[in-house]
């Protein structure tokens, strides 16, 4: 059973030449991977995004905002692509070159279903970095192991390469992601509560239509031509099928 609206937007999926999928929480949330925002478990519970995801929080707990991504990686690790990112990735290799997987999502999940070329705008969160910029002890040798691992010299940190707030987006990722949106057609922004800038503004920057995936209302339905009340899963598999 397929809702008129959600006709209306299979039909412009079809009309349009050039499509961003932006993506956020929610598109993971059936893979199993809890969502920022809502009500929350655990960690989630007990601190906002915006209270552990800064460096500031990490240079004041070092030791706590680390075991906070140690526990995500561990979490991230056991899940797998849902039928949304699925759907996403066959309709990319069923139509190469028509559509942007645009995600500010960390946990990889696009590109494990196999979408090729996903800006994501808000880092890996397999991945380190150094906490401040490397000297050269730290690019002489292995980080001591530790939570989290440090330089055995100087003390510098790593920490994970992921966007916190106050930090600049990857600046070729964020320029392609605002060059697709500006040139396409639809835009079809899923699972994301469109708090969170630059991404949310990708949403307001397009001449395209705007069509919402999502269960819940979000701040970015006054922008949308369409809003769908339906989750990622149910819905892309519907909206994606040629
Ligand atoms: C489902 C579902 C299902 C559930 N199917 N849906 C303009 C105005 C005001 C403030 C700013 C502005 N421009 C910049 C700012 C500051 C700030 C910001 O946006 N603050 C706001 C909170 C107000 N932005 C920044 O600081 C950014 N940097 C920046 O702008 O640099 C320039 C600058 C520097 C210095 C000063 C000023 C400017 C960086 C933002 C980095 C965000 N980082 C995080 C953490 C990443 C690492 C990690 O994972 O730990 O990114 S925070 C967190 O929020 C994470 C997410 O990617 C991001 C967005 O969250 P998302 O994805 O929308 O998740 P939720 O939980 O909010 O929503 C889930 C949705 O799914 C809900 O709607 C559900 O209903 C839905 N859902 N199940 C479909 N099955």
């Amino acid at each position: 059973m397929i809702h008129d609206l959600a006709v209306s937007v299979r039909a412009w999926v079809r009309e349009a030449r050039r499509i961003v999928l932006l993506s956020g929480a929610g598109m993971s949330a059936e893979s199993g991977v809890p969502t920022f925002r809502d009500a929350q478990t655990g960690l989630w519970a007990q601190f906002r995004p915006e209270e552990l995801a800064t460096e500031q929080a990490f240079r004041a707990r070092p030791g706590m905002v680390w075991d906070w991504y140690a526990l995500r990686r561990e979490m991230i690790d056991r899940v797998a692509p849902n039928a949304g990112h699925l759907a996403v990735a066959a309709f990319q290799r069923r139509h190469p070159g028509r559509l942007t997987v645009v995600t500010q999502n960390v946990d990889g999940l696009h590109q494990r279903a196999g979408s090729p070329d996903v800006l994501a705008l808000h880092g890996n969160i397999a991945d380190d970095r150094w906490l401040d910029a490397p000297r050269p002890c730290c690019l002489a040798q292995a980080p001591q192991p530790g939570q989290p691992p440090r330089c055995a010299t100087c003390g510098n940190l790593r920490r994970p390469a992921v966007v916190w707030f106050g930090e600049l987006l990857p600046a070729a990722d964020l320029a392609a992601a605002e060059e697709a949106a500006a040139r396409c057609d639809l835009m079809l922004v899923v699972g994301t509560s469109g708090v969170v800038y630059p991404a949310a503004g990708l949403a307001r920057a397009t001449r395209g239509r705007v069509a919402i995936v999502n269960p819940e209302p979000t701040e970015l339905d006054d922008a949308a031509d369409a809003v769908l009340a339906g989750t990622a899963a149910a819905l892309l598999p519907q909206l994606l099928e040629d």
